[in-house]
C-alpha cells in the first residue's frame, strides 16, 4: 500500500482519536495526555499511537491503564467519526523522549528506583519486523528455557543472517543447552559484558519461559518472534505467525526479507529447527511451506541426511532402556483413550537419563492406537514438567492453560509442584473434563 495513503490516514486517525479521548470520563485520563505521533499498520489492523503523559512515572501507568481499557469504546468511537466500519485497533505507547524530557524536570530518583512497566505490544508484519532489523544494529538472541532445536537453530539462523548484513549479533548464552545441540549455538554466543542496543526473542511463547539469567531483558524485549499460537505478550513488538509449523519457517521468510542469502550453516541451522518442531515433517502442523523451507535448506547445502541420523534415528543405549520402562509402566483411563507416562527421579537416576535422552518421549502414549490424550509427567529438581500430546479432536493447550502453561492444539506443556503421583492425578481429571465436554 502506498506510503502517502498510509500517512493520510494515520494522520485522519489521529485527530479523531484525539477528538474521541477528550470525550473519556475516566479520571486517569482526563486532561493529562495527548497524543504525539500515529501510525497506522500496513493492514490497517492496528495503530500504534505515541503518548505523552503530564505528571510523574505513576501517572503514565495510570493513563496507559486507563487508556488500554477504553481502546474497545474508542476503536469504535473513531470508526464513526471517519466513517469506516472497523478502524484500526488503538495500541498504545508512552512516547519515551517526551517522558524523559519530563523526567528531568520532575522526579528523576523516583522514575530510576521504579521498575520499568510492561510494554505495550504492537503486532508486526513480517515486512515491519525486517524493516526492525535493518534500522537496529547490537542485536542479542533471547531462547527459551529447556531448548530444543526450534528455538535454538532459529536464533543461531538469525544471528548468522544479520551478522552478514555487517551487524553485530549474540546469541544469549543459555545455560540449559544440552550436548546434542551445542554446535547449533558454537561461536555465536555472547561474551558476559556484552551491552546489546536491540534485544530479540525467538520461539519464546511467555516471559516465564526465559532461561532465569535472561530475565533482566524482560522488560526490553524489542521484538518477538514465535509461533506459539497461546503467545502472550511481553515485547514491544510481536510477529506472530501460529500456521508456521516451526520458528525456524518465519525465520527463513525474514532472512528472505533482509536479502541475505542461505549458507550451509545458516541452511543447517534453519533445518534442525525445522525439522525437529515437526517430528521430522511428521506432525499435523507440516503444511506445503515447511517442506518448501526445508527444500530451500537442502538446496543451500543442508547436511539432510547427517542431521535426520543424529536428530531422530541414533539413540543412546539409555534412551532405549527409558522406553521400555516407559512402555511398560503407562496407565490408561477412559477406556484407553488417556494414557499417561510418569518418569520419577529414581528412574532418571538410576537409568542415568540426561535431558537428551527424554527428548520426544512424550510423543510415546499417544502414538497408541485409540489413545486421544497422551500425557507425560517427568519429575524434575524444581518440580514436575507436563508435556500432553493429542488426537486432532482434542486441544492440548486447553489441558495446559488450566495450570498456567501453553502450547500448540496437538503438543503443549505445563509445569506443576507437587508430588508426581498427585501431579498425575490432577492431569488425568483436566484431561478426563476436556474429552468428554
Ligand atoms: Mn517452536
Amino acid at each position: 500500500m502506498a506510503n502517502n495513503r498510509i500517512n493520510r490516514i494515520s494522520s485522519e486517525y489521529m485527530q479523531a482519536l484525539a477528538a474521541c479521548m477528550r470525550t473519556l470520563k475516566d479520571p486517569r485520563v482526563q486532561g493529562f495526555v495527548s497524543i504525539t505521533r500515529c501510525e497506522v499498520t500496513n493492514d490497517l489492523r492496528y495503530a500504534r499511537v505515541f503518548i505523552s503523559v503530564l505528571g510523574d512515572e505513576t501517572a503514565a501507568r495510570d493513563a496507559m491503564r486507563g487508556l488500554k481499557s477504553a481502546s474497545g469504546y474508542l476503536r469504535r468511537e473513531v470508526a464513526q467519526k471517519v466513517g469506516l466500519r472497523a478502524a484500526p485497533e488503538p495500541v498504545f505507547h508512552l512516547d519515551d523522549s517526551i517522558r524523559h524530557g519530563a523526567s528531568i524536570l520532575s522526579v528523576i530518583h523516583d522514575i530510576e528506583n521504579a521498575p520499568p512497566p510492561p510494554p505495550v505490544t504492537v503486532r508486526y508484519t513480517a515486512e515491519e519486523a525486517a524493516a526492525l532489523l535493518k534500522e537496529h544494529d547490537n542485536f542479542l538472541i533471547i531462547t527459551h528455557r529447556r531448548p530444543d532445536g526450534d528455538t535454538l537453530g532459529s536464533a543461531a539462523a538469525l544471528c548468522l543472517a544479520l551478522r552478514a548484513l555487517d551487524k553485530t549479533a549474540y546469541l544469549f548464552r543459555n545455560p540449559e543447552v544440552t550436548p546434542k545441540y551445542k554446535w547449533v549455538v558454537e561461536g555465536l554466543e555472547a561474551e558476559s559484558g556484552f551491552e546489546p542496543e536491540t534485544v530479540l526473542s525467538v520461539d519464546v511463547a511467555d516471559l516465564s519461559l526465559f532461561p532465569a539469567d535472561a530475565k533482566v531483558y524482560g522488560s526490553r524485549i524489542d521484538l518477538s518472534i514465535d509461533h506459539h499460537d497461546s503467545s502472550r505478550a511481553f515485547s514491544r513488538a510481536l510477529w506472530s505467525n501460529p500456521h508456521a509449523a516451526a520458528t525456524g519457517e518465519m525465520i527463513l521468510h525474514i532472512i528472505d526479507l533482509l536479502e541475505v542469502p542461505l549458507d550451509e550453516n545458516i541452511a543447517d541451522a534453519l533445518y534442525t529447527a525445522i525439522s525437529t518442531d515437526t517430528g521430522c515433517f511428521k506432525f499435523s502442523s507440516v503444511t506445503a511451506d515447511t517442506f518448501t523451507a526445508a527444500a530451500r535448506c537442502a538446496e543451500a547445502g543442508a547436511d539432510v541426511a547427517g542431521l535426520n541420523l543424529d536428530l531422530f534415528i541414533i539413540k543412546s543405549p539409555n534412551r532405549i532402556k527409558l522406553e521400555g520402562a516407559v512402555q511398560a509402566n503407562m496407565q490408561f483411563f477412559e477406556a484407553g483413550r488417556i494414557a499417561l507416562v510418569k518418569i520419577d527421579r529414581t528412574m532418571i537416576e538410576s537409568m542415568q537419563i540426561t535431558i537428551d535422552d527424554l527428548d520426544g518421549i512424550a510423543a510415546i502414549s499417544r502414538n497408541i492406537e485409540g489413545v486421544e490424550i497422551g500425557i507425560t509427567i517427568t519429575e524434575q529438581d524444581d518440580g514436575c514438567k507436563i508435556s500432553v500430546r493429542t488426537s486432532s479432536r482434542i486441544n492440548a493447550a486447553e489441558i495446559c492453560e488450566k495450570f498456567g502453561g501453553g502450547g500448540h492444539r496437538a503438543a503443549a506443556g505445563c509445569n506443576l509442584n507437587g508430588e508426581i503421583n498427585a501431579v498425575g492425578e490432577q492431569l488425568v481429571a483436566a484431561a478426563r473434563e476436556v474429552l468428554l465436554k
